[in-house]
């Protein structure tokens, strides 16, 4: 077969095809769930490789053919082993812009790549030895006969045949794969890797088209815009948790409107978020309740962005999967530890390269991100598809978090709370809270899994109480984005108390209230704020409590408690908005206050919308400008430096901890430290809540039920 140069590249394809399903069972851990997901990946390595393997066939020329079609072959293979390494190390595949930013990826390799070399990776280049012998020993001979030109194109076509099946399958299994990009890991399961390279070269491309084109003038546009829209903070609460350490609390698509809420079921109430609800009304909490998220495609991530960055996330994809990883940014933790020396760290259960986090925190300026690899192995019964569930991920994490010299700014992103809300059917004595009953079973296991999360909480904060954390700390809780989508929100109507029939785009736009609530032990003078408002305020609302003067920075949202407020909620789609007096969504328009519909208004009122939707654009365009042209490059301030991620390293993060306590001696204020450098870890107790609500038998008697 290999005397022909078809049955050549025949042969070629399928040692890389064998080696590519080598790698994704070996070395690659792709989260393949079902087996519509393992027929995808057995098929995906093919059709581009197909493309390229055949393209050679159009040489006429013996020597030339043979040429491209080993170099070819060769390009491929080292495309797979480097992935491979890279993956060993990273557990994420090689983006192009992390080949061009080449400086930056060795830095994270460590001294010395050889390092990283197993001998178990000697299976990719088998098939080389096998190659040179037989062509050193002539035991297949070269094939002078020039392929037909119609023939290879037939191959060309059958292979791009091919790769329009394989896109098709993938969207059936991942609706928006390709325009949200949420995970590298979802892309190669999905298309594979050849694929996914000349997918992450043309978004390179773009980014870098624009990036290009962008230059210092237009971040003096913004500059003046961001002066102009700058609200002063108000003397009453600048400054009153200053130097505290920050504990952000990401609660997993968590809704306003389970605050409070009761759910009837098995013939009683059930208050789904009892402590939550507890905190929302606290003396000691500044909450909101006209609080709403604002993400679009990037969802979670777009959520991080605007909380940490004060921008938006992208109008399509990600902008922490587009640009996070490149862009200069001047995000909480980089600004928190110039200003006031603070430590960061995340806390998170999925895969770090989801969202493109293990690239974006480092611009970002978190110095520890612990990821599921840092947390107990995830078994059936202790996760999900989006990784280790809360009360787990809360409980690993103190061994690093105790570790964290004061003051630190530290995020937990739970997950558990997650569409499909199945989450907890693994741990049977979760199994306690009860299902709602509509025909929805998205929405059936939604206050379930809320109140897991609640309890999940709760036991965090029980914690920090017990390791002396709490007193010194602010929290702050938010909802990152809707749990419900629209398409169900009829379904959940009559749980709302309202007639799915009379439902309306305004009810739907009400629906996207989250929490946004800033818990300050010992503060006794809390209350619940009206003001409207966003995501995008998160940051300067933050930074004015921890006394941090923003008015140099670039962010487009305002401070929550500055009287100079605007109240003008700016959605991600554009012609969306939502203030106190009006709301605009779907294209239709109303009072908010009244829910009652806007359809002929008079001029004045016209006039007061178009002023609205302008500023609302407007506020959506300059975030735009600044993340796609990168311009906070040519951002100059005395005071505060952009990031140098290279310093950043994701790996052997306890030994970093460790070795910066013991190079500051005494003056080590970690909480392992202060608790003369023993572990707080038995501190943490997560109850379940068959065993808080007594309602299995062998609740009471088996404290190894507890999870964890
Ligand atoms: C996964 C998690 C989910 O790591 O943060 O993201 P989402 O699907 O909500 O955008
Ligand atoms: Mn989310």
């Amino acid at each position: 077969m290999m005397n022909s140069r078809l049955g050549f590249v025949l042969t070629l394809l399928l040692f890389y095809w064998l080696k590519n399903l080598w790698a994704y069972n070996i070395d690659f851990s792709l989260d393949v769930g079902n087996l519509y997901q393992i027929f995808l990946t057995v098929i995906n390595p093919l059709p581009i490789a197909l493309l390229v393997l055949g393209l050679p066939l159009y040489i006429t020329n013996t020597k030339a053919f043979y040429t491209v079609e080993f170099a070819v072959y060769i390009i491929l293979n080292f495309l797979l082993l480097a992935n491979v390494i890279y993956f060993s190390e990273f557990t994420d595949f090689i983006t192009v812009s992390t080949m061009l930013a080449s400086g930056s990826a060795s830095a994270g390799l460590g001294d010395s790549a050889l390092n990283l070399l197993k001998p178990g990776y000697i299976i990719y280049i088998l098939d080389f030895f096998f190659l040179i012998y037989i062509f050193v020993r002539k035991k297949v001979n070269t094939d002078s006969r020039p392929f037909n030109k119609r023939a290879a194109f037939a191959v060309t076509a059958l292979s791009g045949l091919f790769f329009s099946i394989n896109l098709f399958m993938a969207e059936v299994d991942r609706p928006q794969l390709l325009t949200r990009g949420f995970s590298n890991t979802y892309l190669v399961r999905a298309i594979g890797l050849p694929a996914f390279t000349v997918y992450s070269a043309n978004q390179t491309y773009q980014a870098q088209k624009e990036r290009s084109e962008a230059t210092a003038e237009k971040l003096a546009e913004v500059e003046t815009y961001v002066s102009d829209h700058y609200a002063k903070p108000d003397a009453k609460y600048f400054g009153i948790a200053k130097n505290r350490n920050v504990i952000v609390i990401h609660l997993e698509s968590f809704q306003q409107f389970l605050i409070d809420y009761k759910l009837n079921a098995d013939g009683s109430e059930h208050e789904v978020t009892p402590f939550i609800n507890s905190l929302y009304h606290s003396q000691s909490t500044i909450s909101f309740s006209n609080f709403f998220h604002q993400v679009k495609a990037g969802k979670t991530s777009d959520a991080e962005t605007m909380m940490e960055t004060s921008l938006f996330g992208l109008n399509t994809g990600s902008y922490m999967v587009n640009y996070g990883g490149d862009n200069t940014a001047y995000a909480a933790p980089s600004i928190l530890a110039q200003k006031d020396n603070y430590s960061s760290a995340v806390f998170h259960g999925n895969v770090g390269s989801f969202w493109n986090r293990n690239n974006t925190y480092k611009q970002w300026g978190y110095n520890y991100f612990f990821d599921s690899a840092s947390f107990s192995e995830q078994t059936k019964s202790n996760s999900f598809q989006y990784g280790l569930n809360d009360k787990y991920m809360f409980a690993d994490s103190i061994t690093y978090l105790e570790q964290l010299q004061q003051p630190f700014y530290a995020k937990y992103i739970t997950v558990s709370n997650h569409y499909p809300y199945t989450s907890l059917s693994g741990e049977a004595d979760e199994e306690g809270f009860p299902l709602a009953d509509t025909g929805d079973e998205t929405i059936n296991g939604y206050f379930a899994t809320a109140n897991y999360l609640d309890a999940s909480v709760e036991a965090f904060f029980k914690y920090l109480q017990a390791a002396g954390i709490y007193d010194n700390s602010i929290i702050v809780l938010y909802g990152d984005h809707y749990g419900i989508s629209n398409s169900r929100n009829t379904s959940l109507a009559s749980l709302l108390g309202k007639d799915p029939e009379t439902w309306t785009e305004y009810d739907n736009a009400m629906l996207q209230r989250v929490p946004y609530m800033i818990h300050i032990p010992g503060y006794s003078q809390g209350f619940i704020s009206d003001t409207y408002g966003g995501e995008i305020d998160s940051l300067p609302t933050l930074l004015h409590l921890l006394g941090i003067d923003t008015s140099q920075y670039i962010q487009l949202g305002q401070d929550l408690l500055s009287p100079d407020n605007d109240q003008i909620v700016a959605l991600r789609t554009s012609g969306y908005y939502i203030t106190p007096e009006y709301t605009s969504y779907s294209g239709r328009t109303y009072f908010t206050q009244s829910g009652e519909e806007i359809t002929n208004p008079d001029e004045e009122t016209e006039a007061k919308l178009k002023e609205i939707r302008e500023v609302a654009s407007m506020q959506l365009s300059i975030s735009d400008a600044i993340q796609t042209g990168d311009l906070l490059r040519f951002y100059n301030n005395e005071d505060l430096k952009p990031m140098d991620s290279s310093k950043i390293a994701y790996t052997d993060q306890l030994k970093q901890l460790e070795s910066t306590a013991k190079d500051l001696g005494q003056k080590s204020n970690s909480i392992f430290s202060q608790n003369g450098n023993k572990t707080t870890q038995d501190l943490f107790q997560a109850p379940s809540y068959a065993e808080l609500h007594d309602t299995s038998p062998s609740s009471s008697s088996s404290s190894s039920s507890s999870a964890p």
